[in-house]
């Protein structure tokens, strides 16, 4: 509302009373949300004398707030639990993230006992958040979900849900924007007692009062049997605990047998994935699922426990095979997997390791379009090595319907190390011939390298049996170590026909 008196008064003098006095209720200003969480109004009142001049307010003032947000919107009392009790000086609402998009109305009208006051309105705008089927929070929560919330039990007292994450609880949570260009906002959550044991968790959209869903207010997650549940954790501080453990709710007391979430160092950011089959194989119903993830450290030992969450999110089984697909969000099924050769090693490896020089892993680009890259660095000053993909077979598969057609993929690199090298592409043993420069002085921007499949032939590759799907390196020369960058969208593409 506005806080300007004199234009107030106007409004008070039509609402004096027999008893000579005004009362003008003051909801606060409005606010801007992301949906899925609490949020904090302040309910306030002016009180006027019939000349208009500014009285003091009683300080017995009774509230009352309504809304327009529907059934969806929670009331909260100070523990978090939902409550009935719209009488408070201070309102606390939870905003669930199905009203993204939407503005939610507030009204507050104080009594003094005597006068009513005239009303007064704070709109709640909750951001629009609009993400891909399976997203859960990328830089929102996504409306197919509730929001964040706590669990907790305590010796001697009765288990509860709670909707607030800033409350003296022993799980509290918020959204933090680390302004990285590269997470920007995260869930952060902290565990905070010694005696409770708690889980923080996202819950399907519309769960009700009781904190426990409904059977018809469980979601049918079957679309996601083959996939995969991933999401990037951080944790900044183990406290005592050993483990951080997920699981996934369907319907209490059907849940998934608890999964070890692994964690990197200590500040380090790790992106996990979990097979949806494996949690169905202990003991998820897929057909009624209840909580997009509950996470929680080792129970009895959850103290001074603190981390992030960002890109969270279901993913469907497999890459849907396209011709010519070599990587687009996972590996094309025409091909083998991932693969390295190094001076050190002097051979092939399969697997990536911290300790080797070649490093390759999958990651979420943080662009809900792009989705999955493929993250490449290049890392011992004294070894030379080369990234590649390889086929299943030993013959590589049959590109000739693109023979016409060229070779493309998208590169974004991070870093260049020493800049001693370029970064090149070549087509692979026993193909080898020129080795395509790709420019090394965009940083941090995706760019896209395309080589006619004429081009490559001429090298020497053939098209009926490619060797590669890609094989990328920086030059040959020592060092290549500090080179780093991220490869997507690697397939061959014929000519568009115009008609
Ligand atoms: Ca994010
Ligand atoms: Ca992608």
């Amino acid at each position: 509302m506005t806080r300007f008196l004199s234009l107030l008064v106007v409004m008070v003098s039509a609402a004096l009373t027999a008893c000579g006095g005004g009362l003008l209720a003051d909801a606060g200003d409005d606010v801007t949300v992301s949906g899925g969480q609490q949020v904090e109004l302040n309910g306030g009142a002016y009180a006027f004398n019939e000349d208009g001049s500014q009285a003091q307010v009683d300080t017995t003032l009774t509230y009352q707030w309504t809304h327009n947000g529907g059934e969806s919107v929670l009331l909260l009392d100070s523990e978090g639990k939902v409550t009935t009790d719209n009488t408070t000086q201070k309102l606390i609402a939870f905003i669930p993230a199905e009203l993204q998009g939407k503005s939610v109305e507030f009204t507050l009208v104080v009594n003094d006992g005597v006068t009513e006051s005239i009303p007064d309105s704070v709109s709640v705008n909750v951001e629009p958040c609009t993400q891909q089927e399976g997203d859960v929070f990328i830089e929102c929560v996504d409306p197919t979900w509730q929001g964040l919330s706590g669990w907790e039990m305590s010796e001697g007292l009765e288990p509860f849900n709670y909707f607030s994450g800033a409350t003296q609880n022993h799980v509290q949570w918020s959204i933090q924007n680390l302004q990285d260009q590269a997470h920007n906002r995260v869930v952060d959550v902290q565990f905070n007692h010694s005696a409770v044991n708690g889980t923080f968790q996202l819950l399907t959209a519309k769960r009700g009062l009781s904190g426990y869903p409904e059977q018809e207010q469980l979601i049918d997650m079957t679309a996601f049997a083959g996939g995969q549940l991933k999401f990037d954790i951080r944790v900044l501080d183990m406290g005592l605990t050993e483990n951080i453990w997920l699981q996934v709710e369907c319907g209490w007391p059907c849940q998934s047998a608890p999964f070890q979430v692994p964690v990197a160092e200590v500040g380090q950011w790790q992106s996990v994935s979990f097979n949806v089959d494996d949690l169905q194989s202990i003991g998820l119903d897929l057909s009624k699922v209840g909580t997009a993830l509950q996470i929680n450290p080792d129970w009895n030992l959850q103290q001074g426990v603190h981390f992030q969450l960002d890109n969270i999110r279901w993913e469907k089984s497999g890459c849907v095979d396209q011709p010519g697909n070599v990587y687009g969000n996972c590996l094309d099924s025409k091909w083998g997997g991932f693969g390295a050769w190094d001076t050190e090693w002097n051979g092939n490896y399969f697997y990536t390791d911290v300790n080797n020089h070649v490093q390759w892993t999958e990651v979420f680009s943080g662009d809900p379009v792009r989705k999955n890259v493929l993250e490449i660095s290049f890392n011992k000053d004294d070894v030379l090595g080369t990234f590649y993909i390889f086929p299943p077979q030993q013959l590589g598969p049959d590109f000739s319907e693109f023979i016409n057609g060229d070779y493309v993929f998208d590169i974004k690199i991070l870093s260049v190390g020493a800049e001693t090298t370029s970064l090149v592409y070549n087509c692979g043993y026993p193909c080898n011939g020129t080795s395509h420069r790709i420019d090394k002085s965009l940083v941090d921007r995706w760019q896209e390298v395309r080589i006619p499949v004429s081009q490559l032939i001429s090298d020497g590759m053939d098209i009926t049996a490619v060797p590669v799907g890609i094989n990328i390196l920086p030059d040959w020369v020592i060092p290549q170590s500090g080179f780093r960058f991220q490869l997507d969208n690697i397939r061959f593409e014929n000519p568009v026909v115009v008609q």
